[in-house]
């Protein structure tokens, strides 16, 4: 709702120009999810792992075990939910901290539908 009123020092008896009422709120939407998974190789090291969930995504050492024991033993495992932008950054720092250190550790960002 939007009530319209002017500033009027010398009228103080009404200065209320009446109410406009929107009849469509704005539609205000949530952006869409991401989530970054890290996919599971034969030769990247369990700690590079574990270093990268920690320095890229900010995880605990022991929350970086476990996920890094995820991918280990299921394949894939989840490190972070983001809007796509920020999941896409997420991604290209793990990949690109991977190649660095010549390791095949790749993830990669799936929409997460709702
Ligand atoms: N499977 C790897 C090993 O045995 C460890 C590993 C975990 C690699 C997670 C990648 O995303 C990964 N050294």
């Amino acid at each position: 709702m939007i009530r319209l009123s002017q500033d009027n020092e010398n009228d103080s008896s009404s200065s209320d120009l009446g109410t406009v009422v929107l009849e469509n709120e704005p539609e205000i939407k949530e952006p869409p999810l991401y989530q970054v998974v890290l996919i599971n190789d034969d030769y990247t090291p369990m700690e590079f792992v574990v270093f990268v969930l920690q320095t890229v995504f900010g995880h605990t050492h022991q929350k970086s075990t476990e996920i890094m024991m995820t991918v280990h033993t299921k394949g894939k495992g989840v490190c972070g939910i983001f809007s796509k932008e920020i999941a896409e950054m997420m991604s290209y720092e793990v990949n690109t901290m991977a190649k660095d250190h010549d390791h095949p550790l790749l993830s990669e960002i799936e929409p997460l539908t709702d």
